[in-house]
């Protein structure tokens, strides 16, 4: 049984994950979206929130039998992978700077415990979409709807206006 990690802060999940999350599903028997709270970035959603809405829209799509989700618990993603018998970690490629961000810490994730990243080239339709523009977009009014999942769109929604 092969067993292959995405790890991501997914604040919020969006069409683009969704796409990275389906592709690599189809390359092993078990895909854990491991979901972190990433330090270097300013988070909205709770990550109990971000897991619902992963959780719900991987029923919608009908990927639940290989996919399911964890919040990541604080430590190394290695361990993670370790504890949960991960041969590979699946990252997404949208362009030089993303390749520049993922180099280090797949060579590092190498270094550490033999852990490999297998890199998908995101397609082009949602190359332009990050969390973090799509949470400012909402944030100053804009439309993100066809962006996001609906179960996303339904926890931005409930996270904007709490906030
Ligand atoms: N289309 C396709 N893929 C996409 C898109 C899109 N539109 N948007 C993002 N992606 C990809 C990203 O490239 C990434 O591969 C994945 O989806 C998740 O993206 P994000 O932005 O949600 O996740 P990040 O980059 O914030 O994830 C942070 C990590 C989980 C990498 C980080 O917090 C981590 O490694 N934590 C573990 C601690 C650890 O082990 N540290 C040592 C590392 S060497």
């Amino acid at each position: 049984m092969s067993t292959i990690v995405l790890p991501g802060s997914f604040d919020p999940f969006t069409l683009g994950h969704l796409d990275l999350a389906r592709r690599a599903a189809g390359l092993c028997s078990r895909l854990i979206i491991a979901i972190s709270h990433n330090p270097s970035k300013k988070g909205l959603l709770s990550l109990e929130a971000r897991q619902q809405a992963i959780d719900e829209t991987v029923r919608a799509e009908g990927l639940d039998r290989t996919v399911t989700s964890e919040v990541l618990p604080q430590g190394l993603l290695v361990d993670f992978c370790r504890e949960h018998d991960a041969q590979a970690v699946v990252r997404g490629i949208r362009g030089q700077m993303d390749l520049a961000y993922e180099e280090p810490m797949a060579r590092m994730n190498q270094h550490l415990a033999d852990v490999d990243t297998v890199f998908l080239l995101t397609d082009s339709r949602y190359a332009h979409i990050s969390s973090t523009l799509v949470r400012e977009v909402s944030h100053l009014g804009g439309s993100v709807e066809d962006m996001l999942p609906e179960a996303s769109r339904r926890a931005l929604d409930s996270a904007l206006s709490s906030s």
